[in-house]
């Protein structure tokens, strides 16, 4: 009995682990693609969320190789489209990019992460 109880305990911890990681925000596609080199220099960088996102606490920035900010500080989440975070850019001259973001999820969770892309030439 006491066996069974600890069992049934057990499986109920592992499912809330389980509903929690769901309700993260993670960064599920992004443009351009993560790690991605494209020839026209992009006018916006758009990264789509596995949640919907908290518009006030959520944050991104594109930088050069050189560490100088090339987004043009306006990061901010569309209107109808909560799960999406974009950011305007300057005029990219060829290069690596760097992308950091940092969210926070509807579920108050926050998350963050950077990926580069590069800007062919
Ligand atoms: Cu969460």
């Amino acid at each position: 009995m006491v066996k069974y109880v600890l069992g049934t305990m057990v499986g109920v911890a592992l499912a809330l682990v389980g509903v929690e990681a769901r309700a993260h925000a993670f960064l599920d596609h992004a443009s351009p693609a993560v790690g991605s080199t494209v020839a026209t220099a992009p006018a916006t960088v758009t990264i789509w969320y596995t949640e919907d996102l908290e518009p006030a606490f959520s944050r991104m920035t594109v930088t050069n190789a050189a560490g100088q900010q090339v987004d043009l500080g306006n990061a901010h989440v569309p209107p109808g489209h909560p799960d999406e975070l974009q950011v305007g850019l300057k005029r990219l001259p060829p290069g690596t990019y760097h992308v950091s973001w940092h969210v926070v999820s509807v579920d108050t969770h926050p998350t963050q992460g950077t990926f580069t892309f590069r800007v062919g030439g």
